[in-house]
């Protein structure tokens, strides 16, 4: 068992059946012309987190330790979508719309592609997900059973939708969950730290934090 410091305490991480998940590090949300920006957001304020999020990548490929990536994306023909996430707001483009990096938020168009600089290897599993949580509709939950992992690590954005949500629902199901600070971001930086503070309150009420540097030096 290795301890990592985080708060509210030190996080006891076991090699044996932990994986790093990083939730939607894909175009569209960091990238201009993508979903993000449709919703009226500054893509840079996500963007800025992807050095951090590759530093943590590479510590757990090179401990040998497991990685799941996750992408928000529908199916071409839209019948994975409700019409409640496609028609609520005001967007320029909605889901399924012809944009700049092809059809917005749509499995295999260049908007919905994990960014290069943190892309898949060998081995590593992608689940595709229509929800902000990664368990709805998607094989996460089994998958993580059939391979043993009791310990979530958490990167990727945004904090307080996608990347809470999974947490909080993994949290629910029995994982340990630990959020790298340095490795995750918001459009609205008053929103992560709130979803940092929330889920460390309450004696850990949903998990951990740490911050970048205290997993490397602990995994390492
Ligand atoms: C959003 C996500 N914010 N990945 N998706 O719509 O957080």
């Amino acid at each position: 068992m290795l301890e990592i410091k985080a708060l509210p305490f030190p996080f006891p991480l076991d090699p044996r059946s932990v994986a790093l998940i990083v939730i939607d590090m894909q175009r569209d949300f960091t990238e201009p012309g993508g979903f993000g920006e449709t919703l009226g957001n500054d893509v840079s304020r996500v963007s800025v987190i992807i050095p951090a999020v590759k530093r943590l990548l590479e510590a757990f490929r090179n401990a040998g330790l497991p990685v799941i990536h996750t992408q928000e994306c529908h199916k071409p023909d839209l019948s994975d979508l409700p019409d409640a996430k496609r028609n609520r707001g005001n967007p320029t483009l909605r889901i399924g719309d012809h944009g700049p990096m092809g059809r917005i938020l749509i499995a295999g168009e260049p908007g919905t592609a994990i960014l290069p600089e943190l892309a898949p290897i060998e081995g590593e599993l992608v689940i595709e997900k229509p929800g902000k949580g990664a368990f709805y509709a998607t094989r996460l939950g089994d998958i993580l059973q059939e391979r043993g992992i009791r310990q979530l690590v958490f990167a990727g954005v945004t904090t307080e939708v996608c990347v809470q949500t999974t947490m909080r629902e993994a949290n629910d199901r029995g994982y340990d969950c630990l959020l790298v600070e340095e490795a995750t971001a918001s459009y609205f930086p008053e929103f992560k730290q709130a979803a940092l503070e929330m889920i460390r309150a309450q004696g850990g009420i949903v998990g951990w934090t740490a911050h970048l540097t205290d997993v490397l030096e602990g995994i390492n």
